[in-house]
């Protein structure tokens, strides 16, 4: 049995021809921004994933279907949709089998993205160990995903919302390379730095691309987190926001969301907290991301060489 997948028209092109694609998720626009403001920073992202020379991806279950890229109508359809079905590892042959319609979060978007051959996927921020993780185990699927399905995903780091230190130490468990850009030490999402050493640290994306490879050289399974720093004019201080984080999870603790309505919950009430000035950062880097992403793209595709359109197929 094959997976029911359906490519766009411009990324079955670009497969066919060996060019390169990044592969974008889709929770982060139904559980992750506001409408209109989630459908407005989704078709940016593609744009700026063109504009750097790469083809997106948006990725996304639609009746029963795995779509790997979406067309402009269906983007939007899903965007204003609030109904729809928040997709990790665990649910995405369920949804698939019964015909459901749902987003990919980091971790199913990762799964799509090798059924496609594709090998760079940019997003904001991934999942990661929740705060008080060792009273709720509440660990994130995009971890385990990282560990085991070889593709690069470039973020901005995880969220204040998780416990940074225990994310970066499980990666290190799972031996997921965790690759600061142009700095020593990781992002934290809205801000470039944070006291967090970086694991490895590359400054240009030929050197991503060339790990990329390199992994798959040695066989290794996984792929690789490219942490990404937000742009400098974009930043919030951590302090500014340390409020309005506090104060989301203490409502997530005493509402008793659990399971995947966590991440969502929280995310939203911080937007709602700030009054958008975390959702404006947070478009910004989502771009920057979009950004690096096609050009480690374009640096993988340079190094396989006009003979990679069907080796990238077979994946
Ligand atoms: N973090 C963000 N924005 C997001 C998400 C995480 O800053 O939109 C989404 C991503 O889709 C990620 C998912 O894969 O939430 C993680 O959910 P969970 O913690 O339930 O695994
Ligand atoms: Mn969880």
């Amino acid at each position: 049995m094959t997976p029911p997948l359906t490519y766009s028209d411009e990324v079955a092109a670009a497969r066919a021809e060996g060019r390169p694609v990044v592969a974008l998720e889709s929770t982060i626009v139904t559980h992750g921004m506001p409408w209109p403001d989630n459908v407005e920073t989704a078709r940016r992202v593609e744009a700026a994933v063109r504009a750097g020379g790469a083809v997106p991806a948006t990725v996304a279950v639609l009746e029963g279907r795995l779509h790997i890229g979406l067309s402009p109508e269906a983007l939007e359809g899903l965007a204003q949709r609030t109904d729809v079905a928040k997709l990790s590892r665990a649910d995405l042959a369920a949804c698939l089998a019964t015909g459901g319609t749902g987003a990919t979060t980091v971790a199913a978007t990762m799964i799509a993205a090798r059924l496609g051959g594709i090998d760079v996927f940019a997003t904001g921020g991934i999942g990661g160990v929740h705060r008080a993780a060792e009273v709720s185990f509440d660990v994130s699927a995009d971890l385990q995903e990282l560990a085991q399905t070889p593709v690069t995903v470039v973020a901005a780091g995880a969220k204040a919302i998780l416990d940074l230190a225990k994310t970066w130490e499980v990666l290190e468990t799972l031996g997921v390379p965790v690759i600061a850009v142009g700095q020593d030490v990781l992002p934290a999402f809205w801000s470039r730095r944070s006291p967090h050493p970086a694991p490895l640290r590359m400054d240009d994306p030929g050197q991503i691309a060339a790990a990329h490879l390199m992994r798959a050289a040695l066989g290794l399974p996984g792929g690789q987190l490219v942490a990404n720093p937000i742009p400098p004019g974009d930043e919030i201080p951590a302090a500014t926001l340390a409020p309005a984080i506090e104060r989301a999870l203490a409502e997530a603790e005493r509402q008793g969301i659990a399971a995947k309505d966590v991440t969502p919950f929280l995310l939203q009430r911080i937007y709602d907290l700030t009054e958008g000035a975390s959702l404006t950062a947070n478009i910004a880097l989502v771009l920057n991301n979009a950004r690096l992403g096609a050009r480690i793209a374009c640096e993988i595709a340079n190094r396989r060489g006009p003979a990679a359109a069907t080796a990238s197929q077979t994946l």
